[in-house]
């Protein structure tokens, strides 16, 4: 039985403040967590929407050290680009705070320092790694060195990103502390550890008992934790940035970051609701959804709710956490490092007003079972031929052809025929399904059903051509427009998950306004109706406990209030309602944009490989075995000059070479088509080995070898004298 809860807490996993936000972020959480949030307002349900930056942990202080600036002023760049690219995209959440705020740093602390006086916690001595130069600990991130499994420089203690693998810092080659260059040397240390063995029987009734329903990827990765056998994992860790641990005796330790950020969800929610917070996160009658990323499912699945349970205090747990895969960039995985990735901020400058086009093609393409690829091509295509071909033509024709004929008046309705029936039929059951995805995350699906609906009136207004009708009979024309509108108010109420500005700007067309949900951003007090257009810009304050009918809104009566449960109705838009004059809801994107996006993405490609081709040209192969000098004298080298040169025929690497050697005029067979044309090498002084065997090359006897120097990247050079030497002088 489906428990029925009362409201939704809805939290996004808080993204790290070293760098900005981008596509994959988008399409694995922050999408998705919106179509849910904004659905659920509009069926009235009372919904908090929770996130914030995550601003501890090392990656910040690297970056800080990096640029030269502390850590809090890195954060405090990255939390406002962050929080900008959501707002820009219409991602409202009720509050965006910050895990560096005072009301976390109290919160956390309290946190730990109940469990610590409960003895929830074990403690450990271990061996850490430490800079002797430094004076201080080192995170794994902060010892690198070679990876001891490609041969890369520059791996970390943690990974290696140029080949991915997961590595202990034990492992590096000649590993060096990135603070001082100096070889870490082991310390002892001690920490805090929560013993996530003592919870694994509770976890796995809860989750692998409780939760079959969970995605499997999810479910998944559960299991494989539990029945793998959980460890004690320490909750502190030796560094100078984060929450301290509160604690006498643990100077210079903070808690680890994965310990407080899921706290931070708490005081979030304590900083916007600080009378009311604790209905959210202790009811019973609260459901509370996590949207992450595929990478912190252990840390919402095990180890948050192990704390909460540890913690005790009627805290709730995880009804469900969505999580995605992962978004692939052009075929290649997205990388901050390497720049690879669509980043919102520069999305939002480089496209204004389509902020919608990205929302929508993220979420067509949502990697929800698998992961999955963005092309620049295929935004292009779904922009062009779904969003403008199918949904704004659709609405464009209705809405033009109801000024030409109707002056703008949606027209009363006549005697339906069948092919209205049937349009008309199609919408109460795309709903279902809409519903029905929606509410199990399947974002994708749920899309998919929106634009069904679309297209149901694309195909109508196709069928019916009411441009043709009008010439011969008005009274079939008006049936035909009034249920066109009816579609249009459909789209109204179906897109507002998915593509919220186009929406809004389809409801202003019709003359009509949104009114159901609610909304905490302003605190305590509830309000509905934050949507500003139509008659019911004013906003009211309701009780925080009681769901909002579409009849609290001040403007209900007076004007068309659009709420989840008119979808499907034929009746939405009322004959002699009058609609606004048509705009387009989406503009078709030309190639010229799509090609500047994939130049810099070349750009950054070809950059890439030119490194990693300079990287390999500067490595060298080991010397080879000794050789006696005897060996060495055997062989006869020699200057020689070039006197003619031309291409073997049907080969690419090959030049046909008459040298003279000062002994004689010969042939010699050289592949260094590649780096020479027959142009370069005319008169020109080079060395040869001359007394090697003679060899037949593509049915030309060779007589000797032209000596070249090999880069490892495989560029080649021929040798020549410092200057000018008689043919024939020997070398040796
Ligand atoms: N900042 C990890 C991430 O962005 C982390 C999420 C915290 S959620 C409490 O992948
Ligand atoms: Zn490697």
């Amino acid at each position: 039985m489906e428990k029925k809860f009362k409201r939704t807490l809805v939290t996004c996993a808080l993204p790290y403040a070293n760098g900005p936000v981008h596509i994959g972020h988008l399409a694995g959480v922050y999408v998705p967590a919106d179509i849910y949030v904004r659905y659920l307002r509009m069926r009235g349900e009372d919904v908090l929407y929770v996130c914030g930056s995550d601003e501890h942990g090392v990656p910040i202080t690297i970056k800080a050290r990096q640029q030269g600036c502390t850590p809090q002023d890195i954060v405090d760049r990255y939390h406002k680009i962050i929080k900008d690219s959501f707002t820009g995209l219409g991602i409202n959440f009720d509050i965006y705070g910050r895990t560096s705020s005072e009301v976390h740093d109290r919160n956390a602390s309290q946190f730990f320092r109940k469990l610590y006086d409960e003895g929830k916690f074990i403690t450990k001595e271990s061996e850490q790694y430490y800079d002797p130069e430094a004076k201080t600990f080192l995170a794994d991130r902060y010892i690198v060195g070679t990876c001891p499994k490609c041969g890369a420089e520059g791996a970390y203690g943690d990974q290696c990103e140029k080949c991915g693998s997961t590595l202990s810092p034990e492992e590096l080659i000649n590993p060096k502390s990135k603070l001082s260059g100096a070889e870490p040397v082991k310390k002892k240390t001690t920490h805090w550890y929560l013993p996530l063995d003592q919870y694994e029987t509770w976890l796995s009734q809860w989750i692998l008992d409780g939760h079959k329903e969970w995605r499997s990827n999810v479910y998944g990765q559960c299991k494989s934790w539990i029945d793998g056998g959980l460890q004690p994992r320490a909750v502190s860790r030796d560094l100078d940035w984060g929450v301290p641990v509160p604690v006498e005796g643990a100077e210079g330790k903070v808690l680890y970051v994965w310990f407080d950020a899921p706290i931070g969800y708490v005081s979030n929610t304590q900083e916007l609701l600080p009378q009311s917070w604790e209905k959210w996160w202790k009811s019973e009658d609260t459901k509370l959804v996590h949207f992450i990323g595929k990478d912190n499912i252990v840390f919402h699945c095990i180890v948050f709710p192990s704390m909460l349970k540890a913690y005790g205090d009627g805290y709730i747990l995880p009804d469900n956490v969505p999580s995605n895969e992962f978004l692939n960039l052009e075929g290649d995985k997205i990388s901050t490092s390497r720049n690879w990735a669509v980043w919102a901020h520069e999305y939002l400058e480089q496209f204004p007003g389509k902020e919608d086009v990205m929302r929508y093609v993220l979420t067509a393409n949502a990697p929800e079972t698998k992961d999955n690829d963005f092309s620049w091509k295929d935004f292009q295509t779904r922009n062009n031929s779904e969003l403008v071909a199918i949904f704004g033509n659709f609405v464009n024709r209705a809405i033009v052809l109801t000024h030409k004929y109707f002056e703008g008046k949606v027209p009363a309705a006549g005697a339906l025929l069948d092919v209205d029936r049937e349009a008309l039929a199609e919408i109460p059951s795309l709903r279902a399904s809409l519903e029905k995805n929606i509410e199990g995350y399947h974002f994708r699906e749920a899309l998919k059903d929106a634009m069904a609906i679309a297209r149901v009136g694309n195909k109508y207004i196709s069928d019916t051509e009411p441009w043709k009708v009008a010439k011969t009979d008005m009274e079939r024309t008006a049936t035909i427009l009034n249920v066109c509108m009816q579609i249009c108010a459909d789209l109204a109420i179906a897109f507002e998950p998915f593509t919220p500005f186009a929406a809004e700007k389809l409801r202003k067309m019709l003359g009509v306004c949104l009114c159901a949900g609610t909304d905490h951003r302003k605190g305590e007090q509830q309000t509905v109706n934050t949507y500003k257009e139509g008659e019911c810009a004013a906003l009211h304050t309701v009780s925080a406990d009681a769901p909002v009918p579409a009849s609290a809104c001040p403007g209900y009566g007076k004007c068309v209030c659009l709420s989840w449960d008119m979808l499907g109705n034929t009746d939405i838009i009322a004959a002699g309602h009058e609609v606004g004059a048509a705009e387009l809801l989406f503009a078709k994107i030309e190639d010229e944009a799509i090609d500047a996006q994939l130049a810099r993405l070349d750009a950054i490609r070809a950059e890439r490989e030119a490194a990693a081709k300079a990287e390999a040209a500067k490595q060298v192969t080991p010397q080879k075995e000794e050789c006696s000098f005897e060996d060495f004298e055997k062989m006869d080298i020699r200057t020689a000059t070039v006197l003619e040169a031309e291409r073997v025929p049907k080969t690419d690497k090959l030049l046909k070479l008459t040298i003279d050697t000062g002994i004689d005029k010969r042939v010699i067979v050289s592949g260094i088509a590649e780096f020479y044309s027959p142009e370069d090498m005319l008169g020109k002084q080079i060395c040869i080995l001359a007394n090697l065997k003679p060899r037949v090359i593509k049915g030309i006897e060779s007589h000797g070898m032209i000596l070249m120097a090999r880069q490892n990247d495989g560029k080649m050079r021929f040798i020549t004298p410092q200057e000018a030497l008689v043919n024939g002088a020997e070398i040796g």
